[in-house]
């Protein structure tokens, strides 16, 4: 006879949880490291329960609201290179609905959490309960169906012996390289607190082994052989080199072919920014060394990428002719992406065999073609250096002098978060990545108010490293909340705050379009109704202090050079602001973009800017490639 314990739902979850492990490469880590939670009705009595009940297996954090603890989640699985997540249980309702961001974000960056929103009673005794959905036309949906098209699993357990099936079906999908991202299980709160005989077996310790395919032979042979045809290839590295942690793997294949390596936003950090064969950012925040090589290239060898519309220029980018791809992702669906020669497997394991094939036939690119880029390679270094440089240290910097003061500071340790504004697109063309995990940006989603909560997962995942939230006031004010959460439980993270009073990026992008700025600053409104007026009186450094953590303000480069290290060198969370000019962000900017991005013009207007942008809209469509 099978020994069995009795416990409840969510009891039970929370133990099966607890002994849930990964193994990669012989190392061996908890899956589900911690459980963040804002309880109500819908889960204070369930899970809430059984996490006093199992306290010392499960840590516990305190959120302050639902996405940003699906940010923290994410934060801590990207550092922690997808072996480990947080998993995150809310309340019916409005609590559950607030997870449908963070699970979008999670899911578009294939980046594992486990989301546990309570549900609406299974038995419907009371129905409707408080904060329940009614649909006359459905009975058995609720709110929590919104996560459906946002997760790679859902399931809901209205029975407690469902629990079983669905929470090892959970675990695959997290574990799965292919398959993961956002996975929900929506548990009916009297379910969750209703005891089951459970047998002992589902407590066990078990390891969920992350595997590392190996290429197809016939793919692999036909890898080689157009790698060896190339006279420009351009390899262009996404987040997939990262989560295989195929970054030395990389190196190897960069250093034996000479093939010079270029990176998406999650790709960036790849190789070091001083690496010989690296270029830097592609696509529309590029560089111009490595933008260039891709019109160039007449083989684009893309290893763990999605291919985005900021990497392909919205197509207008890979322009070489008969230019081909060549596809090394682990999930079929990218492989195959702008018709390219699909090698289906691990970026790690993929790596090595070309490089191995390719070792053998001595295969390396033209010296001319190195020559080439080298020499690129330096033109931009310079073309940083300038914009880092701040000749004049006692007045207010400019963005890419706070990004150049942030430079001078830091080392391999530190890690720079950031998603939305201004800054992605200057981190992408600027940074100068030192180690692989030093580069964190989160642009599948871009998604303002990420940075805060996810320095705090990175900081949980690494708590050694200086762990830098960049994040600009429209951000700021999206989501700041969680700074409560690292003062509550002493996680020293770094808040870099850049007030520009409204967002400089879509203000930019705005008047590109015809748009003419609308709506975009943080002003009063002026007589004719835009808001063109006065700044608004808001401080957002009391704003930060108010909620508990300490604040530096900075008012010069000199000022924010000091603030910044003592910041750095602080074991308390401690935030620099900094304030910038909107105006300076264009005119003192970075390079402009090298490549275009498609964001659709109004085809009829009465107004003339919108009437010009249309017509220089038009001239970049008719530049878009297909590649079939
Ligand atoms: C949640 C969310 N809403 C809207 C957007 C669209 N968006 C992208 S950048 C941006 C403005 C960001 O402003 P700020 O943080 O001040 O950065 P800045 O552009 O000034 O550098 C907006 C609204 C987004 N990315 N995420
Ligand atoms: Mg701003």
């Amino acid at each position: 006879m099978t020994s069995t314990t009795r416990l409840t739902v969510a009891q039970a979850l929370v133990r099966f949880l607890a002994a849930q492990y990964t193994e990669r490469d012989g190392v061996r880590q908890r899956l589900i490291g911690a459980t963040w939670g804002i309880f109500g009705h819908g889960n204070v009595a369930g899970l809430g329960q059984a996490l006093v009940e199992y306290a010392d297996d499960m840590p516990y954090h305190q959120g302050r609201n639902e996405q940003s603890m699906v940010h923290a989640a994410v934060g801590y699985a990207r550092q922690s290179n997808r072996l480990s997540t947080h998993a995150v249980t809310t309340s019916i309702g409005p609590g559950a609905t607030n997870l449908v961001t963070g699970a979008a974000l999670a899911t578009v960056n294939h980046l594992p959490v486990l989301l546990l929103p309570g549900d609406t009673f299974a038995t419907r005794v009371a129905d409707p309960v408080l904060q329940q959905l009614e649909l006359p036309y459905a009975g058995d949906v609720s709110v929590n169906d919104c996560l459906r098209p946002v997760s790679r699993y859902f399931d809901r357990v209205t029975r407690p012996e469902a629990l079983i099936p669905a929470a090892l079906q959970a675990m695959r999908v997290l574990t799965d390289p292919v398959e993961t991202g956002a996975v929900t299980l929506a548990l009916p709160q009297d379910v969750q607190a209703e005891a089951y005989d459970w047998p002992d077996e589902f407590f066990a310790e078990r390891t969920w082994a992350v595997r590392r395919p190996g290429a197809d032979p016939a793919e692999l042979a036909e890898a080689v052989r157009v790698i060896r045809a190339a006279d420009k290839p351009l390899l262009i590295a996404g987040g997939g080199v990262h989560h295989s942690r195929a970054e030395e793997a990389l190196d190897e294949f960069a250093r034996a072919t000479g093939i010079p390596v270029a990176s998406t936003q999650a790709g960036k950090g790849s190789l070091r920014h001083d690496h010989p064969q690296d270029v830097g950012g592609v696509g529309h925040t590029g560089t111009a060394t490595a933008d260039e090589l891709a019109r160039q290239a007449d083989l684009v060898i893309g290893v763990g990428t999605r291919y985005t519309d900021f990497t392909t220029a919205s197509n207008t980018l890979f322009t070489g002719d008969g230019v081909r791809f060549l596809n090394l992702n682990i999930a079929p669906f990218d492989g195959h992406k702008l018709a390219g020669l699909p090698l289906v497997a691990d970026a790690r394991s993929g790596l090595q065999e070309l490089t191995e094939a390719l070792q053998m036939h001595g295969h390396r690119v033209t010296d001319t073609y190195a020559g080439e880029y080298t020499l690129d390679k330096e033109r931009w270094e310079q073309r940083v250096d300038a914009c880092y440089e701040a000749e004049e240290p006692d007045v207010r910097p400019t963005q890419s002098q706070v990004l150049g003061a942030l430079d001078a500071l830091v080392d391999e340790s530190d890690v720079i978060i950031n998603a939305a504004g201004s800054l992605p697109g200057d981190l992408h063309k600027l940074w100068r990545a030192r180690s692989r995990d030093q580069y964190h940006v989160e642009y599948g989603y871009s998604c303002m108010g990420y940075e805060i909560p996810a320095a705090i997962g990175v900081k949980l995942a690494a708590p050694e490293r200086n762990v830098w939230a960049l994040v600009g006031d429209g951000t700021y004010l999206m989501m700041p909340t969680e700074i409560v959460t690292a003062v509550q439980e002493g996680i020293a993270i770094k808040i870099l705050l850049v007030q520009n009073h409204g967002y400089a990026s879509i203000g930019g992008l705005s008047e590109s379009v015809g748009g003419e700025r609308f709506g975009t600053a943080y002003r009063y409104p002026a007589e004719d109704g835009t808001y063109t007026g006065a700044p608004l009186p808001v401080d957002l450094a009391a704003n930060v202090a108010s909620l508990g953590m300490r604040v530096l303000r900075a008012k010069t480069v000199r000022d924010l050079r000091a603030a910044l290290a003592q910041a750095r060198a602080a074991d308390t969370p401690t935030c620099v602001y900094v304030e910038t000019d909107i105006a300076d962000t264009v005119s003192a900017g970075p390079p402009p973009a090298q490549a275009w991005w498609d964001v659709p013009v109004a085809e009829t207007a009465t107004r003339p800017s919108a009437v010009k942008a249309r017509e220089l809209y038009e001239r970049h469509v008719s530049t878009r490639r297909r590649h079939l």
